[in-house]
This record gives structure tokens, sequence and C-alpha cells, in this order.
């Protein structure tokens, strides 16, 4: 529609503004008429490398909360539950700027799931709330679920919800089922819970075959549920979001290797394991012989053993930065050594590589745990952390085993699976042609 325009509210951290800003694009692409206000903080717009951006997306830059002359402490915590508590303040003021600046009145509003307090304003706007949950089907479905009616805990599994079977309490996201209920940043979990069923709709980077009966419960929770991804795949070619980069020759190193050996290893750019943790992936890579791409920041690299980059010149490369999907795609490529974000576990799934992880905070070891024990095309590294050994036998588990195969085998079907759904008519590409009618909506 000609006089749309649609506020995109952004939570700040981790990858969240990556993500929607990946769905934006898209959106505004489609829509070459629609006006879309990005709203994030300064520093997270920084890191999104917004060159070459659709003409009508226009970025605003908001305040991240932190008062002036305040020193954060090293809880990262802290500046989350800065940018909440100030948020709801900080928007209100930017969307009227942005409503000046283009001369029409905010006809949607797009907002990650966590800016859970968007659904009032869009109420008091009378304008549609339309959600985006950057993480799995799991994490949504306990979010909601939680929020509502508490479970009985005693057990030890799910399995009293539907799809849930092999998920254990442990594998949940602190501050929803267990952990410090109290924090700012578990209430607003059990706010957004509370709010997403009154969302006009709520989105998701997923596919409905890969967990069809969640998808299910789910279109049961909410006035509208879709899914659109994998969105590194729809329009993949036709709209790549940064020219194809390799500054240091990692793709003319894996043509070199041969079918499915290649280890990878990626934590992204937030989190990143201990550096006791760093020194043993190192050595179990040197005993193990595989071949590896590592990639690794820069200032992470001090923490590397003695020796082990002259070792391991040969056998592989530690890089800071790495063409990741492009990697993944490779057939060379045997395994991918994750976190387990969602946005990593699904680019491995979109490339039908199978992945070890190692889950450090919210939905990792929720997803971690669906790799291994749902879709059976991967593995959680034993007792949590990575030792010598630890890290070896899965490599081997993965790479050489039977057991391996049949991870490879399940994650190849799953890349099939991605690949239909993004495919014209396919569940995600209708999908987003779904969302893209309601925010063109006047
Ligand atoms: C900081 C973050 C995130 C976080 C906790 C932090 C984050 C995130 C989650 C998360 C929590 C529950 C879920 C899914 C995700 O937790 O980005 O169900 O997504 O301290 O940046």
């Amino acid at each position: 529609m000609a006089n749309s325009h649609v506020a995109v509210l952004a939570f700040p951290f981790g990858s969240h503004g990556q993500a929607i800003l990946a769905v934006t694009r898209r959106l505004a692409t489609a829509a070459p008429s629609t006006v879309f206000s990005f709203l994030n903080t300064s520093q997270s717009n920084f890191s999104l490398l917004s060159s070459d951006l659709p003409p009508n997306i226009r970025v605003h830059d908001v305040s991240d909360g932190v008062p002036e002359g305040y020193v954060l402490s090293r809880n990262p915590q802290e500046a989350v539950e800065l940018f909440l508590e100030a948020a709801p303040e900080i928007f209100r003021r930017e969307l009227a700027v942005a409503e000046t600046e283009v001369g029409r009145k905010v006809t949607c509003m797009l907002t990650d799931a966590f800016i859970w307090f968007a659904g009032d304003m869009a109420a008091e706007m009378k304008v549609s709330w339309v959600a985006f949950w950057t993480s799995g089907t799991r994490s949504l479905l306990i979010s909601t679920q939680i929020s509502s009616e508490k479970p009985s805990l005693s057990k030890e599994t799910l399995g009293c919800i539907s799809g849930m079977e092999k998920i254990r309490v442990k594998d949940t996201p602190e501050g929803v089922v267990f952990g410090n209920l109290d924090s700012v940043f578990s209430k607003m979990l059990h706010q957004m819970g509370l709010a997403l069923p009154r969302a006009t709709t709520v989105y998701m980077n997923s596919f409905e075959e890969l967990d069809p009966t969640l998808t299910d419960n789910l279109r049961l929770k909410f006035k509208r549920y879709l899914s659109i991804g994998p969105l590194a795949l729809l329009f993949s070619t036709s709209q790549r979001e940064t020219p194809l980069h390799d500054p240091h020759g990692c793709l003319a190193w894996i043509k070199k290797r041969s079918t499915a050996s290649v280890v990878y290893i990626a934590f992204g750019r937030v989190m990143t394991p201990p550096p006791g943790e760093l020194v043993v992936i190192a050595q179990g890579l040197e005993s193990s012989k595989v071949p590896f791409v590592w990639s690794l920041q820069e200032k992470n690299m001090v923490h590397l053993p003695k020796g082990f980059l002259d070792g391991t010149r040969e056998q592989g490369m530690v890089v800071p930065w790495a063409p990741q999907v492009e990697l993944l795609n490779h057939e060379a490529m045997g395994v991918f050594v994750s976190h387990g974000g969602w946005n990593s576990v699904l680019e491995s799934v979109s490339a039908g590589v199978p992945m070890i992880c190692r889950p450090i905070f919210g939905d990792h070891a929720l997803n971690a745990r669906s790799v291994e024990a749902v879709w059976e095309i991967g593995m959680t590294i034993s007792s949590g952390v990575f030792t010598k050994d630890g890290f070896e036998e899965s490599l081997d588990r993965v790479l050489v085993q039977d057991d391996g195969k049949k991870m490879k085998f399940n994650a190849k079907k799953l890349k099939e699976l991605a690949q239909e759904a993004v495919s014209t008519e396919g569940s995600s590409f209708e999908n987003f042609k779904g969302l893209l009618d309601e925010v063109m909506k006047v």
C-alpha cells in the first residue's frame, strides 16, 4: 500500500539486531513503496554493516538506556536490564520523530518479540503488532506456555507438552522454568509470553516441516503464526546481504579438502567459551589431525597454546572472520562446532551439516538438545564443557563412526525439507507473502 509506514523495533543484544534487519531488508525490497523506520541503538546499528540498504529503510539511532557517566559492571545482563527499563520511553519518543520525518503515521509495529510492550503501544495507536521470535519453536512454546500455566516441575522432562517429550527441564532457558525468576530479564520473558497471544501475527525464522507437531501447537496459541525461514535461503541468490567476502582465503583452502572431512568452529561474535576451553579445543584439534577452520575473534587468539598456530599451518586455519554460509555449504564440510545459537543451528540445517554444540546461555542448551535428541543431527559436548579427550571423541563420533553417518543422513533430509519450504509455493514462501500482506495493510 502506498501509505504504509512500518516501525521496526529491535532488541539490540546478541544477534537479534542482525536477524530483524535481515527480515526488514527482504520486506522492504518486496514492498518498495512502504517506508520502514528501523529503530535500534547506535551501537547495534553500527555493528550491522548497514551499507547498501534498500532506500525505503530509514535507520534511527536510539539511546541504549545507560545513564550518562554510568559505568557498567562486568555482568552482561546489566546492559540488557538498563535498556529494557528505559526502552518504552525511548521508542515512544523516536516513533514520533519517525512519523514527522516520513510524514506518515505508523501503520504497523514490527518488533522483536522481546519488545513485548510494543503490544500496548500498537493498541493505543490502533495499528497491528507483528512480533518476531528470533529463536526456535521449542523456546517460543516454553515461553508462552509457561507464562500462562506453570507445568508440574516435579517431572524431569516437559513431556506434558506435545512435541517436548525429549526436552528436560535443565535444557530450558534460565529464568523461564528455573533460575532467578525475579530478574528484569525473566520478567520480560514472562510478560512477553502473556502478550504474544494478543499480537496480530507472530513469525519466526524456521520452517514448518522442521517441527510439525509444534507448528500445530503454536497455531492454536497465536492469532496468526508464520514460519518464514530459513531466511538465508529465501531469495538468497538475488539479495545477498554482503558481497562474497573471504579475506583470509578460507574457500580456496577448503576446496582442496576431501568430502565431509573438515571441522568448522565458530561461536559467533557475542560469546566465546572461557580461555581454558579454547586451549583444549586447540589441543584436541592438533592431536586429532582433523583439518579445521576456526573463526576466532582476534582478542581471543592470545589464549591459544604456544606453538599451536605454527604447528598446525598445514592442518588448518584460525581466522578472525570466515564466510560461514559458504563454508558450511561446501562438500568438504564435515561438522560445525558452535554454541547452538538459533541462527547457527538453522544455517547448519540449511547446509545439511551435523553439529557439535557447546551451549553457553539463553536458548543454546534447548537448541542443542533438539539437535541431539529430536532431529538427531549432532550432539552436545559431554558434560557441557570442552575437554581435550571429550572433543576428540566427539569429532571421531561425528566424522568417522556410523552414528555420525546417521547424523549426516538426517541433516541432509532436513536440508531438502528446508529447500522445499522456501521454493515457490513452499510453506515458508507462502508464509512470507502472508507476512508481507500483513505489514503492508493500512
Ligand atoms: C543476553 C542475551 C540473550 C539472553 C540472555 C542474556 C538473548 C536471548 C536469550 C533468550 C532467552 C530465552 C529464550 C530465547 C533466547 O537470552 O539474546 O527462550 O535471545 O543475558 O542477549
